[in-house]
């Protein structure tokens, strides 16, 4: 069986790549995921300049017993768009694609740096975070409609004919599915979609000492792990089903073959890791690649086209 795949016409040697903002801050592990077995890999999410990000502990691994998770607000820490621009200038794109995310504060920002890459040479793939939950007194772009289609209308079109895709945060409403989709689609040069960021402002509360367990925003943060992976299938397969000419890459709750399998039937092309990979570092590509064969085979499946998208409803 093979893992191979292609992601806007890209040939890429399996599908797993890491969720932007776990492993790839810094050049040390952008370089660690480069010569890790994952099939692609993406930057954190940059603003234009340099952040500290929030107060610590700003990110807590829920592990203690079932179910297993993450809670972040990190704040958008990162070294500032130049710094990742750069790394794009020197990523090595035989071994495997690379994608830049981008989560500008205002859409000035954004349009500045998408201006930029559109004059780099570099064949990095842009993602834009639309669904940060984690900066004080800014709303996520993907939960106000209006400002997702002004923000796509001057993006596409300062972007001439490349195309580019966008981060999602989780629907809960088949209305927003509906709405959301059909603002993308009106974008053909959006050719992907990632769903999903974190689960944004959840609480989690420890009982032994009372208290919250990040520092940031009274504790509220964006939850990763087991609580998101069926929200996470269902937005996948939600624009899936509503996005056909659009690639989906899948994001929420995968630690093993098993949930990446599960991403793939629902529509994923792409399968991200984020927390898991948090805990386990980059050699956790390795695993999985093995899990997934391993799956694939009981199965009977010679490769990822004989169930991509094939989830079966009643
Ligand atoms: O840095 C963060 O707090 C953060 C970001 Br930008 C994001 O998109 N998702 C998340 O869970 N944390």
């Amino acid at each position: 069986s093979s893992l191979a795949t292609t992601f806007l016409d890209l040939p890429l040697a399996n599908p797993l790549m890491n969720a932007s903002g776990v492993w790839c801050s810094v050049a040390s592990q952008l370089e660690a995921l480069l010569e890790s077995e994952s099939g692609a890999m993406v930057t954190k999410s940059c603003t234009l300049d340099p952040r500290n990000g929030n107060p610590e502990p700003r990110y807590r691994v829920l592990d203690g017993n079932k179910p297993w998770g993450s809670i972040n607000s990190m704040g958008l820490p990162n070294e500032g768009f130049p710094y990742y621009l750069r790394y794009t200038e020197r990523h090595d794109y035989e071994t495997k694609p690379l994608f830049i995310s981008i989560s500008g504060l205002t859409l000035d920002d954004n349009l500045a740096m998408v201006d930029s890459l559109k004059d780099a040479v570099t064949p990095a793939i842009l993602e834009i975070n639309l669904s940060c939950p984690n900066v004080p007194g800014k709303a996520q772009l993907g939960y106000d409609f209006d400002a997702m289609d002004t923000l796509l209308a001057e993006v596409t079109s300062g972007y001439g004919q490349r195309q580019l895709g966008v981060k999602l945060p989780p629907y809960f409403d088949i209305a927003h599915f509906d709405e959301a989709a059909a603002i993308l689609n009106r974008y053909p040069s959006v050719a992907f979609v990632t769903c999903i960021n974190s689960i944004g402002n959840a609480l989690v509360i420890d009982i032994n000492t009372e208290s919250v367990i990040i520092k940031p925003k009274d504790g509220f943060g964006g939850l990763g792990g087991d609580y998101v992976l069926p929200t996470a299938l269902a937005n996948v397969n939600a624009f899936y089903r509503r996005c056909p000419e659009k690639a989906v890459i899948g994001c929420g709750g995968v630690k093993s073959g098993h949930e990446a399998f599960l991403h793939i039937l629902a529509g994923a092309t792409l399968v991200q890791m984020g927390t898991a990979l948090y805990e386990e570092g980059p050699g956790i590509f390795t695993r999985v690649k093995a899990e997934l064969l391993e799956i694939m085979k009981q199965k009977g499946y010679e490769n990822l086209a004989d169930f991509h998208g094939k989830l079966k409803t009643l």
